[in-house]
């Protein structure tokens, strides 16, 4: 659980890093779990953003992942459940209730791990009411030469900002500068929670060793999604903590939508020219 400290921290700055909220060995099981399956992946893509070229001066990155790692694995199944993330994770909505959104697994190679540009998350998967946060856990450790998650602190209070669509969602380089944000650097079995209105990038792995994190992205069960853009993640709606008042009343409207029915559920209710996209990995 955070401190009423650390919430007021989180409640100023739109995140916060929880340290040692999983122990360094659970990490190091977590980081041979998440290299294996990689290895396992028979179609194996890069998941770096065109519009991630910029930072890397023009060099040739790469990125490994994988969507939905628990549905390959259970060790992250568990993880999902894990009251230890669950309790963070409703602290931070403001809700007893967490629900799924979606999960990616990254392993940044070294010396060329793609970085990530400056953006907010909101514009791939734009709500109603704004409750929906990522936690990023650290399953080795992440430093600013092994391109660590950097966030500009008191971002989300701006709320949704207008991104370049353009090889996924990024804010303009010249208005939003990487220099602007801090390097949020951790040790393995730390989880930076932050929402999804708080812009945030990330760096190249220079370094000699991979970089390993899984990002999971959970709601307030209760925040209608204003769009239909991102439904394709398996698990979706899964309840990991608490239950959903709703009685999947949102994604019942969202396929009723999706089948041309007049309930007015995600896709009418639209935010303009940001919804429908459904570029990059998020
Ligand atoms: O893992 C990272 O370096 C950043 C990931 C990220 O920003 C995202 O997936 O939206």
């Amino acid at each position: 659980m955070l401190s009423e400290d650390q919430l007021e921290d989180y409640q100023k700055n739109g995140y916060i890093l929880v340290k040692g909220l999983f122990d360094p060995d659970e990490a190091a099981a977590m980081r041979i779990e998440s290299h294996d399956l990689l290895a396992r992946l028979a179609d194996k893509q890069d998941a770096t953003w065109a519009s991630s070229a910029g930072i890397a001066d023009g060099k040739k990155t790469s990125l490994q992942h994988c969507h939905d790692a628990q549905f390959y694995s259970a060790a992250f199944s568990r993880l999902l459940t894990d009251p230890r993330f669950t309790d963070v994770a409703g602290q931070v909505l403001g809700t007893p209730n967490v629900q799924l959104h979606h999960t990616k697994l990254f392993v940044k190679p070294p010396s060329a791990g793609s970085p990530f540009p400056m953006h907010q998350d909101h514009p791939f998967f734009p709500h109603t009411y704004h409750r929906m946060a990522a936690a990023i856990m650290h399953f080795d450790a992440s430093t600013v030469e092994k391109g660590c998650v950097r966030v500009v602190p008191g971002s989300y209070l701006n709320g949704p900002l207008e991104h370049l669509a353009e090889g996924s969602f990024h804010l303009d380089p010249e208005q939003w500068p990487i220099d602007m944000s801090v390097p949020c650097p951790a040790d393995p079995g730390d989880v930076l929670f932050f929402s999804y209105l708080t812009v945030h990038a990330s760096g190249v792995n220079v370094s000699g060793e991979p970089r390993t994190t899984w990002l999971v992205q959970f709601r307030d069960p209760a925040d209608p999604p204003l769009t239909d853009a991102h439904t394709f993640s398996l698990g979706q709606g899964m309840m990991l903590a608490g239950i959903d008042p709703t009685a999947r009343g949102h994604a019942s409207a969202a396929a009723t939508d999706a089948m041309g029915g007049s309930m007015g559920g995600a896709g009418t209710m639209g935010v303009g020219t940001m919804g429908a996209a459904t570029m990059g990995p998020s």
